[in-house]
């Protein structure tokens, strides 16, 4: 049987497979959902929204006669990632996550890990800095407590409501960055610290670089814990596991 993928989009990894997908001939879609107003177009058909929780996406596979799911979501994406392999145990569809690597500090960087968003709030608890707040926009109104800092802020939207800050700067611009950007950036706003989820791959890295270059000390957000999967860092191992799949079901 011919496979039909489902591909949890949303990174730097979920559209280089899908284009690899497509120049293989392979048939799929790439879900994305919603959270941005107009998500990158994907050389693959692409549906955008939630499924509705495990039981919408169990009832999304069988309906779609989904045979591979790529989880390629972001690895603060951990609801979806959760979801993804309830869901694919109970409709017994296989899953693999793409997933890239945590980054670690290189010499030269000044990191503070902290285990999740609250304590990257805990951590701001300090006399005012000012501070290059690069986490996006839905946890934005986490980091209130802290007024007392200049904030530099990144989004790809506007933010529905004023962020809760008194003194900050909002930069619309979506990634993948560039580190020489990134420390113009930097010394342009004068910023004493960054904040930062530790994304993994390129497409965020450059915030990291110039805070090095810099010499500028960095919050560093560690993972979500998710859930134990198949798991693969390169396009070409997940496309091997969909030819082996494949053929051990015997479709
Ligand atoms: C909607 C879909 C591609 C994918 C590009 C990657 C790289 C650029 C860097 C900074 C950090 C941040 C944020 C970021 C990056 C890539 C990748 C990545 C970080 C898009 C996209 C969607 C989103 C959602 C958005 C979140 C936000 C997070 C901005 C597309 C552009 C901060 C994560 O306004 C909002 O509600 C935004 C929400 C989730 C985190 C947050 O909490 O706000 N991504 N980002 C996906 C969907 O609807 O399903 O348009 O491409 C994708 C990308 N964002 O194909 O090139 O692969 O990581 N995305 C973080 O890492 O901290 C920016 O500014 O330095
Ligand atoms: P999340 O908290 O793990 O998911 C919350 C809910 O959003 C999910 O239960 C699901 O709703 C829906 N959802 C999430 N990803 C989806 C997808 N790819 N397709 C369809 N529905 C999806 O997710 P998130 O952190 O908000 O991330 C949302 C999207 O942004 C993902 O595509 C992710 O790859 C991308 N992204 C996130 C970050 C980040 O920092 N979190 C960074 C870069 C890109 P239902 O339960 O209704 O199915």
């Amino acid at each position: 049987m011919q496979p039909n993928l489902l591909i949890l989009g949303g990174t730097t990894e979920a559209t280089a497979f899908a284009n690899a997908a497509a120049e293989a001939g392979l048939h799929g879609v790439v879900s994305f959902a919603g959270r941005v107003a107009r998500p990158k177009r994907q050389p693959l058909p692409q549906r955008i929204g939630g499924f509705g929780g495990i039981a919408g996406l169990k009832a999304y596979l069988q309906a779609e006669k989904i045979t591979h799911v790529i989880d390629a979501t972001h690895p603060f994406a951990a609801q979806m990632s959760h979801n993804a392999v309830l869901a694919c145990a109970e409709a017994a569809v296989p899953l693999i996550a793409f997933v890239r690597a945590p980054w670690t500090a290189q010499t030269g960087d000044d990191w503070t890990h902290v285990r999740d968003i609250g304590g990257a709030v805990a951590a701001l608890d300090q006399p005012a800095v000012r501070v290059m707040l690069a986490v996006g926009r839905m946890h934005l109104h986490d980091f209130a407590p802290n007024p007392q800092h200049f904030y530099l802020l990144r989004l790809v939207d506007p933010p529905e409501t004023a962020p809760p800050f008194p003194d900050h700067h909002v930069l619309f611009s979506r990634g993948p960055f560039t580190a020489a950007d990134d420390r113009a950036l930097m010394r342009e706003h004068r910023i004493d610290l960054v904040v930062s989820k530790n994304a993994g791959g390129g497409g965020a890295y450059a915030k990291v670089e110039a805070a090095r270059a810099l010499g500028l000390p960095v919050i560093m957000i560690d993972r979500p814990a998710l859930p134990p999967r198949t798991e693969a860092y390169r396009v070409a191992e997940v496309m091997d596991w969909i030819g082996h799949v494949g053929t051990e079901r015997g479709v």
